[in-house]
This record gives structure tokens, sequence and C-alpha cells, in this order.
């Protein structure tokens, strides 16, 4: 049961501040106009010029029911201009503190040394990546694209026509509830605080097991005992008298 509250933290923080999905890619690839094709409405500024985006823009969205927390950032690449630096420096922060990486590649064009650098970051990171603007035709190698990125899950989009909208909607929603974020039951912990009590719980726990198959004296055991009861009261605000210990163990000790 402690394993299982464990295990439904991070279900927690999503239900209380959203999936966090990270929009990137090099300037001009279509961040913008997947963000406002998620949202439904023109939120984003979306030009043919690169670098139209300059801040992050977050939006909360429920996709498939799940409360998303969608991060449009400025494109990634090397700039003078300050403005744009500082506007890069948050897009890298987001990547970096996402849930999800959503890459968007323009696959009408082939590889730049911008894209390439980007790819290496996202690495064995689960990400989704989109191969944006199927309609002008494809030059990207998608095998050499696989090998790059081997955990990330690849879908041909023109996002601009609102092709692959609903596919992207699926993916995450999967990846929602099956990756590791899955849940299990109906309660969730939202506050870390309170899964690192429940860590401790079950450790001072697994070891009062350990030490009853190992058969050590009831005094030894009844510490481990009280310390898992103390972490979990903690939790409920509740602190364990001695007489709830006394009285647990004084029914053990009858058989003594
Ligand atoms: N042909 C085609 N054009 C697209 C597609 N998606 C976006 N575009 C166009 O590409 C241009 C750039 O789109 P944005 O959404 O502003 O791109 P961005 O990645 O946000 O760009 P920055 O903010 O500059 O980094 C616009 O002219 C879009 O209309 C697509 O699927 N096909
Ligand atoms: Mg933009």
């Amino acid at each position: 049961m402690i394993q299982k509250l464990i295990s439904s933290a991070d279900t927690g923080r999503i239900i209380k501040e959203g999936f966090k999905i990270a929009i990137v890619g090099k300037p001009n690839v279509g961040k913008s106009s997947l963000m406002n094709a998620l949202l439904k409405e023109n939120r984003a500024i979306v030009t043919d010029i690169p670098g139209t985006t300059r801040d992050t823009i977050v939006e909360d969205i429920t996709i498939k029911n799940i409360p998303v927390k969608l991060i449009d950032t400025a494109g990634i690449h090397d700039t003078e201009d300050a403005v744009e630096k500082i506007g890069i420096e948050k897009s890298k922060e987001s990547f970096n503190e996402a849930d999800l990486v959503l890459l968007i590649l323009d696959c009408s064009q082939p590889l730049s040394a911008e894209d390439e650098k980007i790819i290496d970051t996202v690495g064995n990171r689960k990400a989704l990546v989109l191969l944006n603007k199927t309609d002008l035709g494809m030059v990207l190698d998608e095998n050499s694209l696989y090998e790059k990125m081997p955990n990330a899950i690849f879908i041909r989009t023109a996002v601009k026509e609102g092709i692959g909208i609903n596919d992207i909607e699926k993916e995450i929603e999967n990846l929602v509830y099956n990756g590791q974020v899955k849940q299990s039951g109906n309660t969730f912990i939202t506050n870390v605080r309170h899964t690192n009590l429940l860590v401790s719980a079950k450790s001072a726990l697994d070891d009062a097991i350990n030490m009853i198959r190992l058969g050590e004296a009831l005094e030894f055991i009844e510490i481990d005992v009280k310390r898992t009861f103390e972490f979990l009261g903690e939790i409920v605000g509740e602190t364990v008298s001695d007489s709830i210990i006394d009285e647990v163990f004084s029914r053990f000790c009858l058989g003594k």
C-alpha cells in the first residue's frame, strides 16, 4: 500500500500542476502553430519570420482529460541578440524541467546544425518528435533520426493543415496512462514532503519485517514499528502515543 502511494506521487503532482510539455525546436519549424492547434485558438503569434516567439508562453489546457501545462518556447539557435538570448535560455530551462519534450523538426529541409544540437540534447530521453511540414515533402532521413533518438515517438504532421493533431493528443494520453506516470487507485500524493515521509515509513517497516524474519528481540522491532507510525503520523498530522505501541506489542508478547 505504501509502495503504491509512493508510485502515485508523480500522478499527484501532475493533477496539481499539470503534465508539463515543452514544445522545442529551432526557429520557424511550427512550434507556435502547434501551441495554437492544441489550444484551438490563436494564442501565440505565428509568422514566417524565424525568431517570432521571443519569450516562453505557458497555457494550461486539458488533453483527453489530462491537465497539461503547455509551454511554447523561443526557437533555439545561436544568436547575438540580447533579448533572444534570454528567451533561448528560458527555452532550455523548459526543456530540462518538462515531463515531456515535444521536439519539432521541419521535415522538408535537411537537418541543420541547430537541429543536430537539439537532437543530441534529447538523446535517450522519452520524447515526442514531430516531423512537421509534411505537406512540403519529406527530405529528412527518418531512420537516422530513430537511431539518434531511440526512445522517441515519431509523428508525421502538417500542423498548419491540422494534420496529425489527433495523433499527438493520443500519444500524450498513452504516455501519461501507460508510462511511469500511470495512476494506481484513487489516492494521489501531491506533496514532495509526503512522498519523502512515505519512503521513510516504508524503509522503517521493511527493517521491522526483516528483524521479525531474523527472530530479533521484540524491543528492537518495536523501535522500527514506532518509527513507521511516526512517519505516517506526520502525514496525517497525528503523533502516535506510546500507549498504542504498548497495546500492539502487548498482543505480540502474549505468545512469548
Ligand atoms: N507548409 C507548412 N507551413 C507550416 C506548417 N506549420 C507551420 N508552418 C508555417 O511555418 C511558419 C513558422 O511557424 P511558427 O509556428 O511561427 O514557427 P515557430 O517554430 O513558432 O517559430 P519561432 O517562434 O520563430 O521559433 C509559419 O509561416 C507557419 O504558418 C506546416 O505544417 N506546413
Ligand atoms: Mg514561435
